[in-house]
């Protein structure tokens, strides 16, 4: 039985709470009085209707519950880590507990909170999923005087948006990623050639950077596209093909293209033909194109330049598959490395046809890794050896992995897969989550201080796709974008049912509330402590008598206020059930999507004693410290 028609572990497992969205839903992703017009659309040059085109249909094997737990164990680590010291900035610095903006210096957009929206749907942490759009429906603003860069803009944010709006339906959502489209359009619209600026002044639309790379240019079409399919409104479709248009008619005449054109006057400045960055996604979007808009003009495009890639770059070293660099006009070879990123091509050399090729070269690949802890930025592929001896948390051989289990079935792509999320653990964990590596061969590796939004859009929801079985996710018929947006295939299932069990994360320090020790005994103490996963630091909240009891998991035993309950500083215990009022907590929403824990007796709220782990757990007056506010952390 193909996997996507097994849901049965989830369902039996014990899930969160469905959580209801805020804002505005929108059925079936068609905003009412911006319907998609099938006119709009094909008077953009493409098919009217939605190509319903399965994009694979390989019978897969079983997911793995322990493997898919722990991959949201971890993610769920570095998402508190990034929730509680860098939330609304655009990327965490895991090491010094800080955040940091990837867009534009002091103009926090919160990169990672929408590079996640639909990784936190599809693991069905739909409490956090709450928390993150609620901090876009009232921070996001792009009304900045400062230059945006249009490509990671719209990979990143526009796709990231879009995902979360077909995650969703929540129009908030749709909005914002139609401001930020409308913002970045002039870089086509005021270009003489119709390929992209590389910046935008988000205020005033005026465009700089007339050196741009193909990546740069041409890796905007499907999530425009779609942007015109939801708002009826072809111009974000009609610019991303124009420019892509005039990429195509810039080909050489060996059917090859070049590294880099000036846009103002459509000369190629790098002639170099390759496949590596800053070029690789062009190709990637010329096939989801057609696969995921039904553009069969783009598959065209697509046919006639992979051919000419696999006649005049394809090399061979010690009987691997790789791809060279050559001049564009002259077929002459001028470099035989290869960038992490290039891994991708063996995900869509399979989903382009061809299939064999694409297997290949992800073999190659995984030779290469045989050689390291991680896999380098770049490689000399005739020897394997490392030109660089960074990885930066990059997803690129993940991604391969899981497009040739889709289009395989074969299990050899999820040994691949977990042998790098070994790796991954082995090498980039840090006590925040986890970290690019600036130097792979120092035992223990050098992290640099970063964990990058793509990993959340990216490498986590590769893994977890590939082992949850998650009944969220249409296994047959999903497109994902370059940077792992989800545009099509995610199912609106409500979560399994609820049976509202949290770990309690507290803000000031990041510690877990735990029960002490001896935990199957009553009078157990309470404590926090860095967070092991184990059962003992997870609380099944219920709500009695209008206020909440929280239940530790492993004994069944209540949290309670230890001795004289109304006094400030008395310590919290395990105890059995009384009924009593000492056991049962207002549970009171603050900024930020925490939660303070008032005991209902005394008033006093649950803080912590000192900041260091293993510290004691007590009831305190309020004082509005973060000491005394909890993230409920659905498990
Ligand atoms: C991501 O932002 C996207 O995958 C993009 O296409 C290039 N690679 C980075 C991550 O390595």
């Amino acid at each position: 039985m193909a996997l996507s028609e097994r849901t049965g572990w989830l369902s039996r497992r014990a899930l969160l709470r469905a959580a209801t969205l805020t804002g505005a839903t929108v059925a079936g992703d068609t905003l009412t009085g911006g319907a998609v017009t099938g006119a709009a659309i094909a008077g953009a040059g493409l098919a009217a209707t939605w190509p319903a085109t399965p994009a694979f249909s390989a019978t897969l094997g079983p997911g793995d519950p322990v493997l898919a737990s722990d991959v949201r164990q971890e993610f769920l680590t570095a998402w508190t880590a990034y929730r509680r010291l860098a939330f609304g900035r655009d990327e965490l610095h895991p090491i010094s507990g800080t955040g940091a903006e990837f867009f534009i210096p002091g103009a926090p957009l919160g990169l990672t909170i929408v590079e996640s929206l639909d990784t936190l749907f599809l693991m069905e942490l739909d409490g956090e999923l709450t928390a993150a759009i609620n901090w876009i429906s009232g921070n996001l603003n792009f009304n900045r005087n400062a230059n945006m860069h249009v490509f990671e803009s719209i990979i990143r944010m526009v796709g990231g948006l879009l995902s979360g709006f077909h995650a969703t339906g929540n129009a908030i959502l749709l909005t914002r990623a139609r401001d930020l489209a409308d913002r970045l359009l002039p870089a086509f619209t005021r270009s003489p050639t119709g390929m992209p600026y590389r910046f935008v002044n988000l205020a005033t639309g005026a465009v700089s950077g007339n050196v741009v790379p193909l990546a740069e240019i041409g890796s905007n079409i499907t999530e425009l596209g779609w942007l015109s399919q939801l708002t009826g409104d072809p111009k974000y479709l009609t610019a991303a093909k124009n420019a892509m248009r005039a990429v195509f008619n810039r080909r050489s005449p060996l059917n090859l293209l070049g590294t880099s054109l000036n846009v103002d006057t459509g000369a190629w400045v790098d002639q170099t033909a390759r496949v590596d960055p800053p070029v690789d996604s062009f190709f990637e979007y010329l096939w989801d194109g057609f696969q995921f808009l039904g553009d069969t003009e783009l598959k065209g495009w697509y046919d006639t330049l992979t051919a000419a890639i696999v006649a005049r770059l394809t090399d061979s070293s010690a009987g691997r598959l790789w791809f060279r660099q050559v001049n564009m006009n002259t077929g002459a070879v001028v470099g035989r490395t290869q960038s992490e990123l290039t891994a991708f091509y063996a995900g869509l050399l399979a989903q382009g046809g061809d299939l064999a090729r694409g297997e290949s070269y992800h073999s190659s690949w995984t030779a290469a890794l045989a050689q390291h802890r991680l896999p380098p930025e770049a490689i000399d592929y005739t020897t394997l050896g490392a030109l660089s001896n960074q990885y930066q948390l990059r997803p690129e051989y993940i991604d391969s992995a899981l497009f040739l289990w889709l289009a395989t079935g074969n299990e050899v792509y999820r040994s691949r897969a977990l042998d790098m999320w070994n790796r991954q653990k082995a090498h980039c964990k840090v006590a925040r989550g986890y970290a690019i590596v600036n130097d792979m061969t120092t035992t223990p590796t050098t992290k640099g201080d970063l964990t990058p939004g793509y990993w959340y859009s990216e490498n986590m929801k590769y893994f977890y796709l590939m082992w949850s079985a998650t009944p969220r996710f249409n296994y047959t018929t999903n497109y994902l974008t370059t940077e792992g947006n989800v545009l099509r295939g995610i199912n609106r299932v409500a979560a399994p049912a609820a049976t509202g069990t949290f770990r309690l994360v507290n803000r000031a320090t990041g510690l877990v509330m735990e029960v002490n020790a001896s935990s199957l005994n009553d009078n157990a103490a309470v404590v926090i402590r860095a967070n092991s996963g184990a059962a003992n630091q997870t609380w099944i909240v219920t709500t009695t008598a209008g206020a909440a009891r929280l239940t530790c998991s492993l004994s069944g035993k209540l949290l309670n206020v230890s001795g004289s309950s109304t006094t400030s500083g008395a310590g919290l215990v395990q105890f059995t059930n009384s009924g009593s009022t000492a056991q049962q907590w207002t549970v009171s929403a603050v900024a930020g999507g925490f939660v303070t824990l008032a005991n209902r007796r005394s008033g006093l709220v649950v803080g912590i004693a000192a900041t260091a782990a293993g510290s004691g757990v007590v009831q305190q007056a309020p004082d509005g410290s973060t000491g005394q506010q909890w993230q409920l952390v659905a498990v």
